[in-house]
């Protein structure tokens, strides 16, 4: 018999690349999607009459209890948030509903429907380790989160925990670094530079705006970050992993490379800082250690931070030379 997922968020990045890689797995898919989300399918346009969407809310539990009573599924996927971490500053409270509430409303949906068998996965963030204190980062690094964000994800990550220590279910979190993909959203900083590279080059803009370009993350691919969202379910226990390529490249690499790409060599011309885009305060410098998940799940992934930075180029040029809607 099929099994059943139910994903939240589905409509988002991880989201629409987790449901594709579930239909190759044979899973039945539900998608949780709030009534606002449902003019933002573009993502899962191709999969949509493979997959079955439910209204619901993350913020309103009789609608969590309504879809897990009627889907029953075997494996729950969180991967709705408020995920942008610059308006966390300007939505604190809806970021903490959405983020941390939301994690304990979606376990108590399971546990009161009362199947201990259902899995539950975390998407938990590598922001929780804010203003690091040790490098590089494990599942073992104390937290110390710089936003109001990083701090709904610490808390969500914790009532993952708490509730497995609590009642025993079977729950666990990725602690995943930043991850992209050519389905990301327009105001994070991969995307805003791939995408005004693109325009520069062919002559529809003539500078990209950005903020803070010191800062050093560890990106990865989406595509392949999501097929482990899947493994860590099915080991026997529910546990905490860290994933991350455990390399760090900072904005202005990101920057340099993009424009490599495109072949404009006096790059700097065409970026201005603008204040608006800085944080009130930063996260300098990420760098994951995924030991425990490679020795575990096998993670190993293949994207480096040029194809990364390439193949989001060229999807977004392909897209402005074919005029596509820009989503
Ligand atoms: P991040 O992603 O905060 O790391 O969270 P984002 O792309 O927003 O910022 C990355 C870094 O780039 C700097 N930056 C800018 N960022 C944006 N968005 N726009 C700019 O113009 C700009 N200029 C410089 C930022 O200051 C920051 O240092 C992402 C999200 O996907 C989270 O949901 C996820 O949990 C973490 O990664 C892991």
């Amino acid at each position: 018999m099929d099994r059943i997922a139910l994903i939240t968020g589905i409509t988002g990045m991880a989201g629409s690349h987790l449901a594709e890689y579930l239909l190759t797995q044979d899973y039945k898919i539900f998608g949780l999607v709030r009534r606002s989300s449902t003019d933002n399918l573009w993502r899962i346009k191709k999969i949509l009459n493979r997959i079955e969407l439910m209204n619901g809310d993350i913020t309103d539990q009789s609608s969590l209890d309504r879809a897990i009573n009627l889907i029953k599924p075997n494996e729950v996927y969180n991967l709705c948030a408020q995920s942008f971490v610059s308006d966390s500053w300007k939505t604190p409270e809806s970021t903490f509903d959405i983020n941390a509430l939301g994690v304990m409303r979606l376990l108590e949906a399971t546990r009161n429907f009362g199947n201990k068998d259902i899995k539950i996965f975390q998407s938990s963030s590598s922001e929780q380790f804010g203003r690091i204190l040790e490098t590089p980062q494990t599942e073992e690094t104390p937290p110390y989160p710089r936003s109001p964000y990083g701090i709904s994800k610490l808390a969500g990550y914790w009532i993952v925990k708490n509730w497995r220590e609590s009642y025993n279910v079977f729950a666990s979190n990725a602690i995943s670094f930043n991850y992209t993909s050519y389905r990301r959203g327009l105001e994070f900083v991969e995307r805003k530079i791939s995408l005004g590279v693109a325009k520069i080059y062919l002559g529809l803009a003539d500078c990209i705006e950005l903020g803070n370009l010191d800062a050093k993350r560890d990106w990865g691919w989406a595509e392949e970050y999501v097929t482990f969202f899947h493994k860590i379910l099915q080991l026997d226990e529910p546990n905490d992993f860290v994933l991350a390529t455990g390399e760090t490249h900072s904005v202005k690499e990101f920057l340099e490379l993009a424009f490599q790409y495109f072949e404009i060599s006096d790059w700097q011309r065409y970026v201005k800082q603008n204040p608006k885009f800085m944080r009130p305060a930063e996260v300098d410098y990420l760098c994951g250690d995924a030991t425990k998940a490679k020795e575990k799940l096998g993670f190993e992934p293949k994207m480096k931070f040029k194809d990364i930075v390439y193949e989001m180029c060229k999807s977004d040029i392909e897209r402005l030379q074919r005029g596509d809607k820009i989503e």
